[in-house]
Formats: C-alpha cells, structure tokens, sequence
C-alpha cells in the first residue's frame, strides 16, 4: 500500500472544526473526516472486528471509492486504521473498489468485492445512473496480514461480465456463503421495465463462479425513472442468510433497505413475508457473526440535509449501532440495538414505574439530556407521545407512537403489537428509534438546541417505566478513534 493511502487528509483545522461540531456523532463509528457510505466486509478475524466500508478520501461527498477500516474489540469502540483498499490505477476497479463482503477460504481472509471502471463499448455498461456510465466486475483480494492491513488483488476479476445475453440494470454487490463444498454469490441486480432481481453464482474456490439462475425476482414501482434503484428496478447490496428456521434476503432499493423472509429451496428463495428494514435515513445494510456466533446487522446512516452542508462540515454519513435479529412467529424480521451498546452508558436516571401521576410528572420534569448524547428505554400502555425539547421549550424531536404508526418528526413506518417498548439512542444529528423489536426508524436532525434536552411526556397514565443513560463518547474529540 503506497504511503498516499496510510495517511488521511487531516489537518488541525479541519480536527478543531469537527471536534468541537455538536452535530457529528460521539459513539457511533465514522471516518475522521469526509464521506462514508455502506459497511463492508465486516469480520471477526484473530479476536478483533473489522469493519470496511466505503470512503471518499477526497473530502465530504460520494465518490472515488475506497474501503476505510477500522478495528474493535467489541463492536462499539473502534480505532482507525490506514485505508484498506483503494482503486488500482489501470486496474478493474480504477473508478472505484464498490461494496462487498468478507469469507474465510479456509484460513484465508478474501474480500470479494465490485470494481467499476470505464465500458470499452457500450455493450459493457451495466451501471448507468444518469451521471456515470460503469462497467461492474467483481474483484477478490486476500491478505495474510493478521490486523488485515494489507490486502493482495488479483489481477483479474472473477466475475467479468453478466450471464451471456442478460441485459442488466446493475450488476453489483457480491455477498459470498459456504453451501456443503459449494460457494454460494449473490449479485444485486435487475431488468429495466421489470423489477430488481438477485442473481446466483456457484464456485468450488471463489475464483471460478458459474452463474446459476435467479435466487429471487420481484417488481419495480412502475414508474419511469433515470436511475433504475429509485423505481425498483435495480437491488443494491443484497444480504442473505438463515434466521429462525427461514431465510432472510435483505435489499436495497427505492432509498430503503427491505427485508423478505421465506423458504430457500432447491437454490430459488420464495418470499412469504416482506417489509422494511428502517423507516428512516438506513441503506445499504450487512450482516456479520459475533464471536459468539450470532448475527449482527450493520447499515450505513445517510445525511438528509443538502449536499453544500455536509461538504462544509467535513464529514458525512455514520454507521448505525449493530442491532440483533430474530425472526418473529408471523416471519416478521425482528431487531432491536445489541447488548453491546450497553457498554456506552453513563449516568442512570429512571421514572420508577408504579409511583403517582405527580410524582411521575415531576421525575420526567427533572429529566435532562446533555451533549446530544442519550439512550432512553420507554416502556408504555397504549398510545405513547414523547418530545425532546430545549430548555427554552424550543421542539427538538417529537416521537409518537399511534395505534399502527410510529413518527419521528415527519418520518412515519408501519407499527403493530400491543402497546410500547421503545428503544432511543440519540448522537449528535442521529436519532435511532426502534419499537417493539418490529419498526425502526432512524431520524436525523440537524438542530442545536440551547442548553440540555428536556422531555415532555403527553401520555403519563399510560407510561409504565422509562430509563434515561447519558452516553459515552467513544474518543476525547468525536474522532472515533
Ligand atoms: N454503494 C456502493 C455500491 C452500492 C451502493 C457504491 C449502495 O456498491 O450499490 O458506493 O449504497
């Protein structure tokens, strides 16, 4: 890896700037400084978690696409290391290493991942979003370097092109299993005028894939569109694995990630229930095995103010908190922020259940959130009504939870179940909000309220317990390092 690469563009300036910018993040991971997208290649290798993802060097906006990394013990405290993967000049991703997954081939760590570089014809055009126009290929790279520092390229793609004769509204996204001897692949995919579709690859060494068939096709909105991911006519970064006895496919099209469960048979998933992952601002989302063995799934937090903002600030986009799965009894995907998160908490302050009207009243008046930094478990009978409000009374975030509706501020997703467990975890402009195990929405906000938080319950009768943790910061300088 050239010298180049091991240091960020990183001034004193520009660490002031973000150090002391309320809006950025404290326990959550994202860069030093400029733009993250979606987690890649998460692995727990030799003790540590890995975590990849896609990164612009070049400063707060998508583009030039490398993989950052960074290491932790524990899933929430992470230390930056030197960008993993970056386009080879001349090479098959010399416009951009895209988004992938991690396998261990025996002993080996192998990254399989998507290269994009310039189409020789027009026929090799798989990507074409209305600004770019990319042939996609999927690359693999392997590294014997136990901190998985340093990754080795091959030289050519392992995938070069699509199934002869399908013309494709994206070819891009691999994620890799092992079936019995076989390698298993799926490609995020599409038809233009159809729908989004998964494509199967099958290899006995990664290195030599020959394509199967659909795993899985479905519809798009219908409505014309340039790109073909916003009318749903092309899956980006498709997940699938086995939970609860059944399948999950995860996508992500139309600006949200999707969840499907069902059965997988003889290679093909039919798809028995279907919804969405998070509301909110959430895409393109992996999962990765704990030490532990159990599933972790990551997602990569959009900033939704205009682009001449976050460029100013210096950084966009975070990672979410890694949240548990489970599959519930109607197949409905089930999540909620893993036990991990517990590692942050500060103070503790409770509104004690079973005490009086007024003296709930009064312990939910003297609750305060400092620092933009909270975790808060509500747990409520019947419709439930919450703000967070400056000291001055000023609206910080309103989150209400009707009969079949969770809102965050004007983000709204589908509720169902009797009554209210909420889980809120609030980070500078990110507000992550989960209820009943079932609905997520993850909101941000770009308001600076004078002073601490306050919060305003509507619904008292109704609210049986609620928890309120301060939060640790994860570094001394919101460097996340
Ligand atoms: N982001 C990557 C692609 C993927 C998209 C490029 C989804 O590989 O399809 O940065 O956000």
């Amino acid at each position: 890896m050239s010298d180049r690469l091991s240091a960020l563009p990183f001034d004193e300036s520009l660490q002031a700037k973000l150090a002391s910018d309320p809006l950025r993040p404290q326990y959550h991971l994202l860069p030093k400084a400029n733009w993250m997208n979606d987690p890649n290649g998460p692995l727990f290798y030799d003790g540590r978690y890995h975590m990849f993802f896609q990164y612009n060097p070049n400063g707060a906006f998508w583009g030039s696409m490398h993989w950052a990394h960074a290491i932790s013990p524990d899933l929430i405290h992470w230390t930056h290391e030197p960008v993993a993967m970056a386009p080879t000049p001349n090479g098959y991703d010399r416009d951009g290493v895209f988004s992938g997954s991690a396998v261990m081939d025996g002993r080996t760590p192998t990254m399989i991942y998507t290269g994009v570089l310039p189409p020789a014809t027009s026929a090799e055009i798989t990507l074409d979003d209305g600004n770019h126009k990319w042939r996609e290929v999927q690359c693999l790279a392997t590294s014997d370097d136990p901190m998985l520092r340093t990754w080795k390229k091959l030289p050519e793609p392992v995938i070069a092109y699509p199934p002869k004769g399908m013309q494709v509204t994206g070819f891009r996204d691999p994620t890799v299993w092992l079936e019995g001897d076989d390698w298993y692949l799926t490609l995020g995919s599409g038809f233009k005028g159809k729908g989004g579709a998964i494509l199967l690859y099958r290899s006995k060494d990664l290195r030599h894939w020959e394509y199967v068939h659909p795993l899985v096709e479905g519809a798009g909105n219908g409505k014309a569109s340039v790109n073909p991911v916003d009318n749903g006519e092309m899956w980006e970064c498709p997940d699938f694995f086995p939970l609860g006895g059944k399948h999950v496919l995860l996508i992500s099209t139309m600006g949200k990630v999707r969840w499907k469960t069902g059965t997988y048979r003889e290679h093909r998933f039919t798809v028995e229930k279907e919804g969405v992952v998070d509301w909110g601002s959430y895409y393109a989302a992996k999962t990765q095995a704990t030490r532990d063995g159990e599933l972790i799934l990551w997602g990569w937090i959009p900033e939704t103010r205009p682009e001449v903002e976050y460029r100013a600030a210096g950084w966009a986009g975070l990672m979410s908190l890694p949240r548990t799965l489970s599959l519930g009894k109607d197949g409905t995907l089930e999540m909620t922020v893993a036990p991990a998160a517990e590692l942050l908490r500060g103070e503790h302050v409770a509104v004690a259940p079973g005490i009086a009207r007024a003296e709930k009243e009064k312990q939910i008046m003297d609750l305060r959130i400092r620092n933009l930094a909270a975790e808060m478990q509500v747990e409520c009978s019947g419709e439930f009504q919450m703000e967070l409000v400056s000291e001055s009374g000023e609206r910080f975030a309103e989150i209400v939870c009707g009969k079949s509706e969770l809102r965050v501020n004007e983000v709204r997703g589908d509720l169902d179940g009797e009554g209210v467990s909420l889980r809120v975890f609030l980070d500078g402009s990110s507000l992550e909000v989960c209820a009943n195990r079932r609905t997520a929405i993850t909101a941000r906000v770009y308001r600076i309220p004078r002073g601490d938080l306050r919060v305003k319950v509507r619904n008292v009768e109704g609210l049986r317990s609620m928890d309120v943790w301060a939060m640790r910061a994860i570094s001394k300088d919101r460097l996340t390092t």
